[in-house]
């Protein structure tokens, strides 16, 4: 079937767009909009109307298709074509026009769109900038102001929204066609006048002689270490100080720039891996799904209020379990906050906000959790804990209920041998604030149902979250491959280094925060008491943890206690350096024999990413995480690992495999092999020559 077609409607002509899933701007879509158009300026038509089937319309250039060679027509020059038409073209828009997609509507004469519709450019996110000139047609229509508000934050806005700041020409409801049919015939009746954008002066009005050193200055803030935002104001000021077709080259050859760099390859690479990472490999397409109806919630701390709202907030009602009324109402009473919270920044009513804490049910007998048809645990970190309340669920649930833990660490397989139906548990292990936080880590017990497997992947879609599938290992991808992160950070303090130079370094490499910071942010104690149920063997040297355990013995807990690795001021929770801390890092060097040395940011950046990526070879090698970009996944949307570097199996790709080999060879001279062996995977792609793209590919 042709992905474009053409027909006459009366004297109106519709061009039908219709390929699936999103309408991305193919080369077949472009060549057949072209033919449409041409056919169009010769027959009895006085006005055409461009329409999409299907779920959106067009969401942007064909992504799949970049870094090929090019096919024309471009989407620029077809484009061209568009606008130039003798008659003009009405885009008709539902669902979401973004990217090439609002830019090709750009083209046309005149805007509509349904009420539900939403248009913006989403280019920033994959580390581009509008590539078919959006940059230039947008000032002309909504301004200077609003176009890089829209442009470098690629958020997109409502139909009604784009209305007011004149992106669009009107907002219809009904039936979409017949709405685009009707507003047609009016440009007909007015004298069917060809509205070009590209004729719009660009109006200056406000823009003071530092708009652009100012907002750029924000993006800086905003967007750091980013490329693109900052290229897009380029494009915005040549839309002001040139000709349109002048400002279209800078356009073109900025996003070209774009294209070429490795923050736009690390994006496009994590958009598609955050796609692959819901697909379970060898999982039958056809594996019925069970139904959602009903959450129970065991925990409601603030792990357990999270992950309840999770739930409410797509309409699933919960039932959160309490020890007692005490526990159950400061549970409720987090959750309020939370909410109160969210209105208060204007992202949700009221209205909506009482409704939703309204399908929250509070218990304190487990018998109310016999009908749910999912069950998340969210106790304390403690495999004795865990499997008693796992016992009590299969005495109380119905047959086929989902039974999963929020463990950050335990061995899913034992907690599932506390019940009499292993293939019904399974791991879900949120992210705290788990409300707020897009990964969710599944974890695949040796005897987890592929039944149960699909449907939580299909939950986590549900309820808005990125999935990605682990095995069964102490951590499971992420918290494994964090203890290695976090071995390097305290040894590099042991051996030389402060916490402020060790966040720096993290910070400028662009982690959201540095993983000191972090442990004041999660509490000291946290890792202590995960350790206290490790044996000597498991927690490992103890030079990789004898700081945040002396720091734990003096009450330094971290931003609760208002001192950790750094002290915190009482009234603004700014971070201060503390030379106390410098003394106990001392003490324990001298304790351990370590003497200490300056740390280049260098080697504190290679040893602390390395550490991870070479746990996360392991962790490929042994079968635990499915695909490298899964790994990505988990880091990008997990851990706040810098998107732009695309996670650290891509990032180790952009260093090359075979430099990344030698320096943890070099580590392991160094600093003792018992930190530092390669892994065996890391190994074989380098001896073969190969990328782990190549090896995911065979795998
Ligand atoms: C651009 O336009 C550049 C121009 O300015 C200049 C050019 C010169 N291409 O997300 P979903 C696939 S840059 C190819 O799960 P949803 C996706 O991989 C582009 N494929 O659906 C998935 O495949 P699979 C600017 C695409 O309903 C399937 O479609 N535009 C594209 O949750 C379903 O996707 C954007 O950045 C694409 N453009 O969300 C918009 N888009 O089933 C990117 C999707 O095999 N797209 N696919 O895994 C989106 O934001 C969402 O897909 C959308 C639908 C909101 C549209």
């Amino acid at each position: 079937m042709s992905v474009v077609s053409y027909q006459l409607e009366g004297d109106i002509g519709v061009i039908s767009l219709n390929n699936p899933p999103v309408n991305a701007l193919s080369h077949a879509l472009r060549l057949g909009i072209q033919d449409a158009v041409a056919q169009a300026q010769n027959d009895a038509s006085l006005a055409l109307v461009l329409i999409c089937q299907g779920r959106t319309f067009i969401a942007g250039a064909d992504i799949s298709e970049f870094g090929k060679a090019p096919m024309l027509p471009s989407l620029p020059g077809l484009l061209d074509i568009i606008e130039a038409s003798t008659k003009p073209i009405i885009a008709a828009i539902h669902g979401t026009a973004l990217g090439g997609g609002l830019e090709t509507a750009l083209a046309c004469h005149y805007r509509c769109a349904l009420s539900s519709a939403k248009v913006g450019l989403p280019e920033v996110k994959l580390g581009l900038l509008p590539g078919a000139g959006g940059t230039q047609r947008v000032p002309r229509l909504a301004g200077v102001k609003a176009a890089l508000d829209l442009i470098t934050t690629g958020t997109p806005i409502t139909a009604v929204n784009a209305l007011k700041i004149g992106l669009i020409d009107k907002v219809v409801k009904g039936d979409l066609l017949s709405a685009a049919l009707d507003f047609a015939q009016d440009i007909i009746a007015q004298g069917a006048v060809l509205k070009r954008v590209r004729d719009i002066a660009v109006d200056n009005e406000g823009i003071s002689a530092d708009f652009f050193a100012e907002y750029r200055a924000h993006l800086n803030k905003r967007f750091r270490q980013q490329e693109a935002p900052q290229r897009i104001v380029e494009c915005i000021e040549a839309a002001l100080s040139q000709s349109f077709d002048e400002g279209l080259k800078v356009e073109r050859r900025l996003f070209v720039e774009c294209m070429q760099s490795t923050q736009s390859a690390a994006l496009r690479h994590l958009f598609f891996a955050e796609r692959m990472s819901s697909k379970i490999k060898g999982l039958p397409k056809d594996t019925q799904l069970k139904d959602i109806k009903r959450v129970g919630i065991i925990g409601g701390g603030t792990m357990g209020g999270g992950i309840a709202m999770n739930f409410v907030n797509a309409n699933i009602p919960v039932t959160l379990l309490e020890i007692n009324h005490e526990a159950l109402q400061r549970g409720k009473d987090i959750i309020a906050k939370n909410y109160a919270m969210t209105v208060k920044k204007g992202k949700l009513t009221t209205e909506l906000a009482v409704e939703r804490q309204a399908l929250i049910t509070g218990t304190t007998d487990y018998n109310d959790l016999a009908d749910m048809d999912l069950v998340i645990e969210a106790v304390f970190e403690n495999l004795a804990i865990k499997k008693q309340v796992f016992a009590k669920l299969d005495s109380v649930c119905k047959p086929g209920a989902i039974l999963a833990s929020n463990t950050s660490y335990q061995d899913v397989n034992l907690i599932a041998e506390s019940t009499s139906r292993p293939q019904d548990v399974i791991g879900l292990h949120f992210f705290s604030p788990a409300n707020v936080m897009k990964l969710l880590e599944i974890v695949r017990g040796d005897k987890t149902s592929e039944q149960v497997l699909a449907t939580s992947m299909a939950m986590a879609k549900t309820i808005k979250k990125i999935p990605a599938l682990s095995r069964v290992c102490y951590g499971f991808i992420g918290n494994r491959m964090l203890r290695q992160y976090a071995r390097e950070a305290q040894l590099c303090l042991l051996e030389g280094s402060s916490p402020e130079a060790i966040d720096r370094v993290m910070q400028n490499f662009g982690m959201a925060m540095g993983p000191l910071a972090v442990g004041d942010l999660a509490g000291i104690d946290i890792g202590y008491k995960a350790r206290e149920g490790l044996t000597d063997e498991e927690k490992g040297d103890v030079r990789s943890y004898c700081i945040a355990d002396a720091l734990y013995e003096m009450g330094r807990l971290g931003q609760k206690t208002g001192a950790g690795y750094y002290r915190y001021d009482a009234e603004t929770r700014q971070r201060i350096a503390d030379p106390i801390v410098l003394e106990v890092i001392e003490a324990q060097a001298k304790k351990r024999g370590v003497e200490r040395k300056a740390i280049s940011d260098e080697t504190i950046l290679a040893r602390l990413t390395f550490a991870l990526i070479n746990e996360g070879f392991k962790i490929l090698e042994e079968g635990i995480a499915q695909r490298s970009s899964d790994i990505d996944v988990v880091y990008a949307f997990g851990y706040g690992f810098p998107a732009f570097r695309g996670g650290p199996m891509f990032y180790a790709e952009t260093i090359g495999l075979e430099k990344v080999y030698q320096t943890i060879c070099q580590f392991g001279a160094t600093y003792g092999e018992d930190f530092w062996q390669p892994a065996a995977l890391l190994k074989q792609l380098v001896a073969e020559g190969k990328t782990l793209s190549e090896w995911s590919s065979n795998s």
